[in-house]
C-alpha cells in the first residue's frame, strides 16, 4: 500500500511549512491528514479510484487533488516547492529534542545551518549560545538531544518494523518451494525496537529461494546470498534502511531453528545450559543426545524435553521466566481486553466523534470505552475549557444512552501542571466516571520534579490512571527523569493505575517498568490513546508490552468486566 508514503509526504509538508513560518491552522490540517491516511486500513488508491477521498475526515477538495497528484506522479507540487527552497537536512532538525520550528528557522536564517552536522558545529563554536532566544540551558538541551538521537539510532520502532516484516514474510511465502515462513528474532519477541528482521522458512531448494529473496524490486542492497541464508535491506518509512535476514531450513529442524533465531541470546544461553546439564546438545538443528535426535521439528517438543512450558516469545529474555515458568498459564492475552480506557475525539485533537469511537470499540468486541479528551492547558491539542468539558460530558452521556451493547464512560485526560496541580477543578473531575492524569509539558526544567508532580496527582481521589507515565517518544524524546520506584509505590498505595500506553511510539510504561509496577502491587491499564477509530487496533502493542512484563489478566484493570472496573474506581473515591 502506498498509504505510508503518502502519509509521510503530508507530514513532511507540515514540517517544512512550520519551519517557514506557515499558517498554524494549515500546518495542523496537513498533520491531521497525514495521520488519517497513516491510520487507514483501506488502500488510499482504491478510495481515490472510487472517488471517495473527500469522505475522509479532514480531506477537502484541495487535499483530495494533492492526494490524486501524488498517486499519479509520486510527488506533490506544494512539497516540491517547499523542498526546493530549503536544505534537505532541515526537517530532521525538528526531531532533535529542544528544537522547535522557530528554532530551526532561526539557526537556518541566522547561522546558515542546513543539517545536524552544521548544528553540532555551531554548538561547539559557541555561536548558538550567542544567538538570541537560545542561551546556555537551551543549547545544552539541544546537545543532549543530538547525543540521544545518535545513541538510539540504528534501531527501528516495533510499529514500523512489524508491517514491513509481515510484507516480506508474505513475499517469501510466495517463492516457489517455500512450505512455510515465520518471523523470528526481536520482532517475534515484541521488543520495542528492532535491530534487524529475522525470517525463517522451510524449503528444500535453498539456493533458489535465497536467489528469489534477494532479487526483488523492493530490495535496496544485497548484503549476503548463499545456499541457506540471504540478507538484504529494504527502505523503511523512518528513512532508515532495514535489514532483513532469511534462513532456509529443512522440516526436521524447523522448530529448533525457530527457537534459536527467536532468541533472545540470553534466553538461549540459559536453555542450552539446561541441555548441557543433562549431557545433551542444543543448537539450531535440534536437541541431541550423542547422535540421537531428541527433538527439533517443533519448539514445543524442545521445551517439553527440557521440562519447560513452551514460553511465549515475549517472555524469552531471561528476565525471570526460568524462575517462574508458571506465569505462562495466566499471562495476559489480547482476547482478555474488554475495553479501552483512553481515547480522544474531535472534541480535542482526535479525528472521530464520540459515537464513531464507541461503535468502532463495539466492533472490536469491547464492552466499554472511556472518552478521555485533553484538558484546557493542552492548547495545541485543542484541550477543552471547563465550559466545553461540561457540554462534552452531556454529549458523552447522550451517546451512552443511545448505543446498546457498549458502555461509554465519561473520562478526561487532565493535564498535570508544572506545580503538580491539576488542570480541572475537582467539581469537573467528580462528574467523570474515570480520570486519566498526564504530564504533557514542562517535562524538563519545571521547578517541581516530574516524580513529585505525578505523586501529587495520585493524591487526588478522582485520578484513576496516570497516562504515559514517563512521557518518552521512541527515538524522539527521552523519558522524563522519574523515580520509577517511587511512582509504582505511590500508585499501589493510592489505588491509582499506571497506563501502558499502547501507541508504538510510546510503549509507556515499558516492559521492565510493567514488571516493577506489578511487583509493587500497582494496577495497570493497557490503553491505546487512540486519536482515530483505526488507532484502537494498536492495543496489541500494549498487550505485548504487558506480556513482556509477565502481566496476568488480574493485573490489568481493563481485562475486568465493567462492574468490577466501576467497583475498583469507586474504591479510591470511597477511601
Ligand atoms: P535485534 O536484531 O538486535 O533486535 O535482536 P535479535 O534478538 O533479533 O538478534 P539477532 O538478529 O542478532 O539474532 C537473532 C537471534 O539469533 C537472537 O535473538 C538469538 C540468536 N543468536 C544470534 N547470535 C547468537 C549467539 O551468538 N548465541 C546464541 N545463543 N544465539 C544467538
Ligand atoms: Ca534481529
Ligand atoms: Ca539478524
Ligand atoms: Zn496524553
Amino acid at each position: 500500500m502506498i498509504n505510508a508514503d503518502l502519509a509521510r509526504a503530508f507530514e513532511r509538508i507540515a514540517d517544512l511549512m512550520e519551519i517557514t513560518g506557515g499558517d498554524r491552522f494549515r500546518v495542523n490540517s496537513y498533520r491531521r491528514v497525514s495521520r488519517t491516511i497513516g491510520d487507514l486500513t483501506d488502500d488510499i488508491a482504491d478510495i481515490a479510484a472510487r472517488g471517495k477521498l473527500t469522505d475522509l475526515p479532514g480531506v477537502g477538495k484541495g487535499t483530495a487533488d494533492r492526494i490524486a497528484q501524488f498517486l499519479e506522479t509520486g510527488t506533490i507540487d506544494v512539497l516540491d516547492d517547499l523542498e526546493s527552497r530549503l536544505p534537505v537536512g532541515l526537517p530532521e532538525l525538528l526531531s532533535i529534542p529542544g528544537m522547535g520550528p522557530k528554532k530551526v528557522a532561526a539557526v537556518h536564517e541566522k547561522l546558515g545551518v542546513g543539517g545536524t552536522d552544521d548544528l553540532k558545529r555551531v554548538i561547539e563554536s559557541g555561536e548558538l549560545a550567542n544567538l538570541p532566544g537560545f542561551g546556555e540551558t537551551s543549547v545544552k538541551r539541544i546537545a543532549d538531544g543530538i547525543a540521544f538521537l545518535e545513541t538510539s539510532g540504528g534501531r527501528t520502532a516495533l510499529g514500523i518494523a512489524q508491517p514491513l516484516a509481515e510484507a516480506q514474510a508474505e513475499r517469501v511465502a510466495g517463492i516457489r518451494g517455500v512450505k512455510r515462513v515465520a518471523v523470528a528474532g526481536s520482532l517475534r519477541r515484541g521488543a520495542e525496537t528492532i535491530g534487524d528482521v529475522d525470517l525463517l522458512c522451510e524449503a528444500s531448494n535453498g539456493r533458489e529461494v535465497v536467489e528469489a529473496f534477494v532479487n526483488a524490486a523492493v530490495v535496496k542492497r544485497v548484503l549476503a546470498s548463499g545456499d541457506t541464508k540471504g540478507s538484504v535491506t529494504v527502505e523503511s518509512p523512518d528513512r532508515r534502511e532495514l535489514q532483513i535476514d532469511l534462513r532456509v531450513v529443512p522440516a526436521e529442524s524447523y522448530g529448533a531453528a525457530l527457537q534459536y533465531f527467536t532468541g533472545s541470546k540470553e534466553h538461549n544461553v540459559r536453555l542450552r545450559e539446561l541441555a548441557v546439564n543433562r549431557k545433551w546438545r542444543l543448537n539450531e538443528y535440534g536437541l541431541f543426545d550423542g547422535e540421537t535426535r531428541l527433538a527439533g521439528a517443533t519448539e514445543e517438543e524442545i521445551y517439553a524435553r527440557l521440562g519447560l512450558p513452551c514460553f511465549p516469545p515475549e517472555l524469552r529474555e531471561d528476565r525471570g521466566e526460568f524462575e517462574d515458568p508458571g506465569c505462562v498459564d495466566d499471562l495476559l492475552d489480547l482476547s482478555d481486553i474488554r475495553g479501552d480506557l483512553h481515547v480522544h475525539t474531535i472534541a480535542s485533537d482526535g479525528m472521530a466523534t464520540i459515537e464513531e469511537m464507541a461503535k468502532a470499540a463495539k466492533a472490536l468486541g469491547y464492552k466499554y470505552i472511556a472518552i478521555c479528551d485533553h484538558s484546557k492547558s493542552s492548547a495545541i491539542a485543542n484541550g477543552l475549557s471547563t465550559e466545553r468539558m461540561e457540554r462534552h460530558i452531556e454529549d458523552i452521556r447522550a451517546v451512552e444512552r443511545k448505543l446498546k451493547g457498549i458502555a461509554v464512560l465519561v473520562g478526561c485526560e487532565v493535564d498535570i501542571l508544572s506545580d503538580g496541580s491539576l488542570d480541572y477543578p475537582d467539581d469537573i473531575l467528580r462528574e467523570c466516571d474515570l480520570v486519566t492524569a498526564s504530564i504533557h509539558f514542562g517535562m524538563q526544567g519545571a521547578k517541581t520534579s516530574p516524580t513529585r508532580r505525578t505523586l501529587a496527582a495520585m493524591e487526588n481521589p478522582y485520578v484513576n490512571i496516570i497516562g504515559h507515565p514517563t512521557g518518552r517518544l521512541l527515538g524522539q524524546r527521552p523519558p522524563m527523569d522519574v523515580d520509577m520506584a517511587a511512582i509504582v509505590k505511590g500508585a499501589a498505595e493510592s489505588g491509582t493505575a499506571l497506563e501502558i500506553n499502547a501507541a508504538w511510539a510510546r510503549l509507556d510504561l515499558k516492559d521492565i517498568h510493567v514488571r516493577q509496577a506489578i511487583d509493587a502491587g500497582a494496577m495497570l491499564a493497557v490503553c491505546t490513546d487512540a486519536h482515530s477509530t483505526g488507532g484502537l487496533a494498536t492495543i496489541g502493542y500494549g498487550v505485548t508490552t504487558a506480556r513482556r512484563g509477565r502481566a496476568a489478566k488480574r493485573h490489568v484493570l481493563n481485562a475486568r468486566p465493567l462492574g468490577r472496573v466501576r467497583q475498583w474506581l469507586a474504591g479510591k473515591r470511597d477511601r
